[in-house]
């Protein structure tokens, strides 16, 4: 176990002076180096489901997943490897951003590998996860929608959402059959504004969020944008920026936990491929709106 600390390194090599101050204000939670958190609360405990960044790497190539857990935000627990690539047959590379979610005791593991989407499952939530199907869940290229970044959402009503997608603006859906691991009806392409990849969705209050990293055409994707709609599947009204990371990329998820909303996101350094996953509490304003996250004064800190 280990305490959260204040990033005092420099977020990318050569970008000293703001990016040092960017970095004091932001609180990262888990060792180095790991990327694209999804949190998720289970049984009163908080699990994040990051993906895995290698030290000294110069390009996202990425092999297995860890998962790590914590009761009180502060004190984390490594449960080690939960999933790999050595534990499937059907992709090599490219073990990138994951998400978990519970039904009926069960636990399923979504993982993108080498632009192909799977699926595992565990009686828990730490694993071991078996790959489910012994192929891809949503194969490459898909309806046109480049299969990464899959989340797993759940409505009330217990139809299960597979969002996924980096796509120039399109995210893909598919809604899921209970058992989770069988695809419910055709993908549907949806248009929401300034979506990059990374979508995460959240449900408060009856609104359904939409939160993503967003290319604004810079190919720098450091500013996690939202946008809410009265359904799973829109239409999405958009409503802004949570928060800008100042970094080569942003990526993360939203959580209440203990009565408490929080954003988990990855800064990157000490290189792009070396990044770092971070904590901010969210709130809320009374008509729903996110409160923008304030990290640094400066704007010009992007370009560093
Ligand atoms: O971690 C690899 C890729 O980088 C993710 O799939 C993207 O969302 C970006 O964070």
């Amino acid at each position: 176990m280990f305490r959260y600390r204040l990033i005092r390194a420099p977020l990318l090599s050569g970008s000293l002076c703001i990016a040092t101050v960017l970095a004091c204000a932001q609180h990262q939670i888990l060792p180095d180096f790991q990327a694209d958190p999804s949190a998720r609360v289970f049984h009163g405990r908080l699990y994040i489901y990051p993906s895995h960044d290698l030290a000294g790497n110069k390009d996202w190539e990425m092999f297995d997943w860890h998962v790590f857990s914590t009761d009180d935000m502060v004190h984390w627990k490594d449960h080690g490897v939960i999933f790999s690539l050595k534990d499937i047959t059907w992709a090599k590379q490219h073990a990138w951003a994951p998400d978990c979610i519970e039904r009926n005791g069960k636990y399923y593991f979504y993982f993108p590998a080498d632009d192909q989407i799977g699926v595992a499952v565990s009686n828990s939530p730490t694993g071991p996860f078996q790959d489910a199907l012994g192929k891809p869940l949503i194969s490459r290229n898909e309806a046109g929608i480049r299969s990464i970044d899959p989340a797993v959402f759940i409505d009330d009503d217990g139809q299960a959402y597979l969002y996924f997608g980096n796509s120039s603006g399109k995210l893909g859906v598919v809604k899921l059959k209970p058992d989770m691991i069988t695809r419910d009806g055709p993908i549907q392409v949806l248009d929401l504004h300034n979506y990059h990849e990374g979508i995460w969705v959240h449900k408060r209050n009856g609104v359904y969020y939409f939160s993503y990293p967003s290319n604004r055409g810079d190919m720098v994707a450091n500013l996690m944008e939202y946008s809410v709609a009265k359904g799973p599947t829109g239409p999405f009204e958009y409503k802004g920026v949570i928060l800008d990371n100042r970094s080569r990329n942003v990526h993360g998820s939203i959580a209440e936990f203990k009565g408490k909303w929080y954003v988990f996101y990855h800064v990157a350094g000490p290189s792009p491929y070396e990044r770092r996953v971070c904590v901010a509490p969210l709130y809320y304003n009374e008509d729903g709106t996110i409160e923008p996250i304030k990290m640094v004064s400066d704007k010009k800190a992007a370009a560093q």
